[in-house]
């Protein structure tokens, strides 16, 4: 193996350690009502599933509603695979595009955000 070669193969294995620490943090990977999705029935309750075990101490979403006010919602709550975070909506949501912006802190300590959104059909 010439010097380049080493260096090359070193570097692979340096992106792949890299590349899997940042896996390691919570993603969102699937939700309901899904991102872009159009429902016809206002939901009793979003799922958020993540990649991670969330810390649900730290974690939870807030909606904004077409009138750019926020939804009341539930006490949100970890559902047994600690990996997906339910939040009640206790109050009917009225047609138009909803935001769900979201924020988990994962047990391996790391903190990520997103949002995504969904529509009510009138
Ligand atoms: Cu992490």
């Amino acid at each position: 193996m010439s010097k380049h070669t080493r260096l090359t193969a070193l570097s692979a294995l340096a992106l792949v350690i890299f590349a899997g620490q940042a896996l390691a943090h919570a993603h969102l990977t699937e939700s309901v009502p899904a991102d872009k999705a159009t429902v016809a029935v206002s939901p009793d309750e979003l799922d958020l599933h993540f990649s991670e075990e969330l810390d649900l101490k730290f974690s939870g979403a807030k909606i904004i509603g077409p009138d750019k006010a926020s939804v009341k919602t539930g006490d949100a709550m970890l559902m047994d695979d600690g990996k997906t975070l339910m939040v009640p909506l206790p109050e009917k949501l009225d047609p138009g595009a909803y935001e769900v912006e979201w924020h988990v802190l994962s047990t391996d300590g790391h903190k990520t955000k997103g949002a995504y959104g969904f529509t009510v059909k009138p």
